[in-house]
């Protein structure tokens, strides 16, 4: 089992079909990751502890997911210099536009990296990138991933020709 670096935190267990995608990333990577519910509003001594505890938990990133007024990631980040990448998850009736505006506004002096709504799987991404600072073998298999997508490019470009190579021009005489 590889060591616990990540902390996925999320305000609710009703977030988790969307957080879920932090820790399928890691997993890509092979890096070792812990989730918890807990809520800035719901349970604040929990998420205090949480966060202020984290650094000698060995956590090196905190992924905090939210919906609606979601603090989460702003309080946590308030309480730890542990980089946090917040989520912006959608609940009605706002549709995450509220979680965005929540989690992406922190004002000066106390930064939370935010991703777009319900980019869970890119907060795993960058928490993977993070790490990869100072890991040259996660590095390089960062550098595998995106030759991939690439390559995926690549696949899509050949079969949009292969389709329009098979559509007939029309004959310039059907427009006369
Ligand atoms: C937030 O309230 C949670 O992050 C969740 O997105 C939302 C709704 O929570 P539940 O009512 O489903 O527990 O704090």
């Amino acid at each position: 089992m590889s060591e616990v670096l990540v902390g996925i935190v999320m305000g609710s267990d009703s977030d988790l079909p969307i957080m879920q995608k932090c820790a399928d990333a890691l997993e890509e990577f092979g890096i070792g990751y812990e989730m918890v519910v807990s809520s800035a509003h719901r349970h604040p001594e929990k998420t205090a502890r949480y966060a202020r505890g984290a650094a000698e938990a060995g956590l090196k990133v905190i992924i905090a997911g939210a919906g609606g007024a979601a603090h989460l990631p702003g309080v946590i980040a308030s309480m730890t210099l542990i980089p946090v990448i917040g989520v912006p998850v959608a609940i009605e009736p706002l549709h995450g536009i509220d979680s965005l505006y929540s989690i992406v506004q922190m004002p000066p002096g106390i930064p939370v990296a935010t991703v777009t709504i319900n980019g869970a799987y890119n907060a795993g991404l960058l928490a993977v990138q993070i790490l990869a600072v100072h890991d040259e073998r996660l590095q390089l298999k960062l550098k595998s991933y995106r030759q991939s997508l690439a390559a995926k490019v690549e696949e899509k470009d050949c079969k949009l020709r292969d389709k329009l190579a098979q559509c007939k021009r029309p004959d310039a005489g059907d427009n006369q």
